[in-house]
């Protein structure tokens, strides 16, 4: 029997290519392997898969073996073309309830009434690698959800930051062959610290806001569940009355916005390149769930498409939260794995032209310009127009759409009028109004001279980079300058160094001269905007300790550890939601009188990066063994919790970590106090009070 799926794991609802679900249980799915034999694709059974058909044991091969032929025939087309931007991806299943609060100002049913359930599946991916390319580069992160509504799907296509590098998609490609690798030999993979980048960027300020959010630490994500995401454009909501408001939608994540340091990037995309897509998989398998809870910052529908001065219709502008404040209006808990990456991650299809009745379109030129864009991509990539019948694109609703034929048509249609009007099929399918649920669009005024420009409203392109760097703690300050310095010093072309610095002064001084003496050049002058009011909403660094579900602590331990503290500290952690690995000189199990515990990770395959504190256990005995003092070393550098209980301290000390440094915690034992104190540790991230003494900016200070 073909291996039954995992507890954590789902697949595509079993629905039929009509959309009709066919009352099959969601791990039976019809079109799935079944039998107990192995069988060619048209059920032939085999009895030999391992040898070819020949003349003679050491002659040639025959042609007649069909075997042979159709085995390496499929596989020869098992790739399909990856995505052109967006490759990387990670996805899961998950279930959105409504809160209820959006039934004023949409008709949209899946944000009606209170507790409405909806079907998820949401895919997170980096934007410029390619498919195999690691998890943790410096990028904007994709947050695609489809919602699998009662009147239709519905896609929410956004990313973890909320502005985008152009004002018009007509210059996506340009952007996009900018940030790709360098077309004469293909490097560098999922960067954008290159020549290529740069130079359009700093030729095409519109992209500086954008550039600032990357060069952030929200480049950097500690976790897709640590992220949170934004629709970038403005929509158009329309409630049963016909009334109309603009919004912008926001994730909010439960667990709080988190980011990795960027040496932690660095070494994770060598030693785990699949450090986000573990990270969720396992959370899920483990029952710690990602949540997200939607939001709308909502403006009133006046005509002038702007608000307090922002043009919302400029993709590259936000709308600060102490202006218009983010509403929430239901939860997303993602908590089934899929069950065959290809199946579902790989050929799920988004599209921004997946609305339904409440939710419309604006006129903002690059929103304008995807709704083209990501119906003809799947055609390419899905090889014809049926994609929609693949399995993860169903929708959850009727489909009676006329559309016929085509590569790979699964359906077997009845009926002879697939056209409109027609007596043949009593004139069906009907069509439907308001009233029954047709997606009526708001009528709406366009009048205009057909011309190739864009209003000067979208002419600045600098104000909102300097609040937002303006808005940073110190801390975040210091990274975003790192980044800029990291990236420029990765640029072989002088001019290209000279003209972003120019850029970064229009932005702020200070950062630009912090960058220069960096890069070994002169700071230029700018003109950057002074009367900037800041958004305290955009920082990420907290004061008082955030939730901890989903977090991995690492427990260092050997033979002669306090075995009964372990598992303590293990059940302890359970109880919190977070995970708690022991780390073991070698594999196998600890054992001391009846107590045993086994080694999740060795000192050979654990790396600092997978946690998010490490605890020494009492009775460890105090090594330098290499391996273990860099475990302590990095995690220390990282401003990350280390704690010790008993005279595990030692260890702590052995690795040249003074246990009166800060966050560094001791205890005689393992007990409540510990604990606590552990958790609102995590609870704050990282220690920020020891980033002077490990993470001193290697940027010479400007002054
Ligand atoms: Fe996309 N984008 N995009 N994009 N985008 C694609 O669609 C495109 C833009 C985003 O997990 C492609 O199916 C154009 C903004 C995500 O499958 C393609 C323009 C935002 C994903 C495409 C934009 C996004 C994509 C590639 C400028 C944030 C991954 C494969 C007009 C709000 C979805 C595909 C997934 C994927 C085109 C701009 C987000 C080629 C032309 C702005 C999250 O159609």
């Amino acid at each position: 029997m073909p291996t039954p799926r995992k507890p954590d794991q789902s697949a595509p609802a079993a629905v039929s290519p009509t959309g009709a679900t066919n009352g099959q249980r969601a791990d039976a799915d019809p079109r799935a392997q079944s039998g107990r034999y192995l069988t060619t694709a048209q059920g032939l059974r085999l009895p030999d898969t391992d040898h070819s058909l020949k003349a003679g044991d050491r002659g040639p091969t025959l042609l007649e073996d069909f075997h042979l032929r159709e085995k390496i025939t499929h596989f020869d087309h098992e790739r399909i073309p990856e995505r052109v931007v967006h490759a990387r991806g990670a996805a899961a299943h998950g279930v959105f309830v409504s809160y209820g609060t959006a039934a004023s100002i949409t008709k949209a049913g899946f944000l009606g009434k209170k507790g409405t359930k909806t079907e998820v599946f949401t895919r997170f991916s980096t934007v410029l690698g390619s498919r195999g390319s690691a998890d943790t580069v410096r990028d904007t992160r994709g947050f695609a959800v489809k919602f699998y509504t009662d009147e239709g799907t519905f896609d929410l296509v956004g990313n973890n930051m909320p502005v985008f590098f152009i004002q018009d998609g007509i210059k996506f490609p340009d952007i996009i062959h900018a940030a790709k690798p360098h077309p004469d030999r293909e490097i560098p993979q999922a960067q954008s610290a290159h020549d290529t980048f740069w130079d359009f960027v700093s030729l095409h300020t519109e992209a500086t806001h954008h550039v600032f959010w990357n060069m952030s630490d929200r480049g950097i994500p500690r976790s897709f569940r640590t992220m949170e995401g934004f629709g970038v454009h403005t929509f158009r909501l329309v409630n049963d009355a016909g009334e109309t408001n603009l919004v912008k939608f926001h994730w909010k994540p439960l667990a709080g916005v988190h980011s990795l340091v960027w040496e932690e990037a660095q070494i994770a995309a060598g030693c785990d390149p699949d450090f986000h897509r573990r990270d969720m998989a396992d959370g899920i398998e483990a029952g710690t769930f990602f949540e997200y809870e939607l939001g709308v910052q909502v403006m009133p529908d006046d005509g002038s498409d702007s608000f307090e001065g922002i043009d919302l219709l400029d993709p590259t502008k936000l709308v600060p939260e102490e202006l218009a404040p983010v509403q929430l209006i239901g939860k997303m808990t993602l908590n089934r794995n899929p069950t065959n990456y290809f199946a579902e991650t790989e050929q799920v299809a988004f599209h921004t032209g997946n609305l339904v009745p409440g939710i419309e379109a604006t006129n903002d030129p690059l929103m304008q310009a995807r709704l083209f864009s990501y119906l003809d991509t799947q055609i390419t990539r899905l090889g014809g127009p049926n994609f929609a019948q693949l399995p993860i694109n169903r929708p959850h609703c009727p489909v009676n759409d006329m559309l016929r034929d085509g590569m790979h048509q699964t359906a077997v249609h009845t009926g002879l009028a697939p056209y409109h009007p027609n007596s043949i099929d009593g004139d069906e399918p009907l069509l439907a109004d308001n009233k029954h649920g047709g997606y009526v669009q708001m009528p709406r005024p366009i009048e205009g001279t057909a011309v190739r420009a864009q209003p000067v409203s979208f002419d600045d392109h600098f104000s909102q980079a300097t609040m937002f760097y303006r808005s940073l703690s110190l801390i975040e300050q210091t990274h975003v300058v790192e980044a800029f310095t990291f990236e420029l010093g990765k640029v072989y072309e002088q001019a290209i160094k000279e003209r972003e610095l120019q850029v970064l002064a229009n932005v702020d001084s200070d950062l630009c001269e912090q960058v220069a003496a960096g890069l070994g050049l002169p700071a230029p002058k700018g003109k950057p905007a002074h009367d900037v009011v800041v958004s305290p909403a955009l920082v990420q660094i907290l004061a008082e300790p955030g939730p901890i579900d989903g977090r991995k602590i690492g427990i260092i331990a050997d033979a002669g550890s306090d075995l009964a503290g372990v598992a303590a500290l293990i059940k302890a952690a359970e109880g919190l939601g977070v995970t708690a690995l022991v780390i073991a000189p070698v594999g196998g199990v600890l054992n001391a009188g009846r107590r045993k515990i086994t080694a999740d990770r060795t000192l050979a395959t654990a790396r600092s990066i997978e946690f998010d504190a490490l605890v020494v256990s009492g009775g460890t005995t105090p090594s330098r063994d290499i391996k273990l003092v860099v475990l302590l070393q990095e995690a220390f550098r990282h401003c990350k919790t280390l704690a010790a209980w008993g005279d595990g301290a030692a260890v702590l000390k052995a690795a040249g970590i003074s246990v009166r440094d800060p966050g560094v915690e001791v205890s005689k034992s393992v007990d409540k106090a510990f604990t606590a104190q552990l958790a609102a540790a995590l609870g704050l991230h990282r220690v920020w009070d020891r980033a002077p003494k490990v993470m001193a900016s290697a940027v010479p200070s400007a002054s």
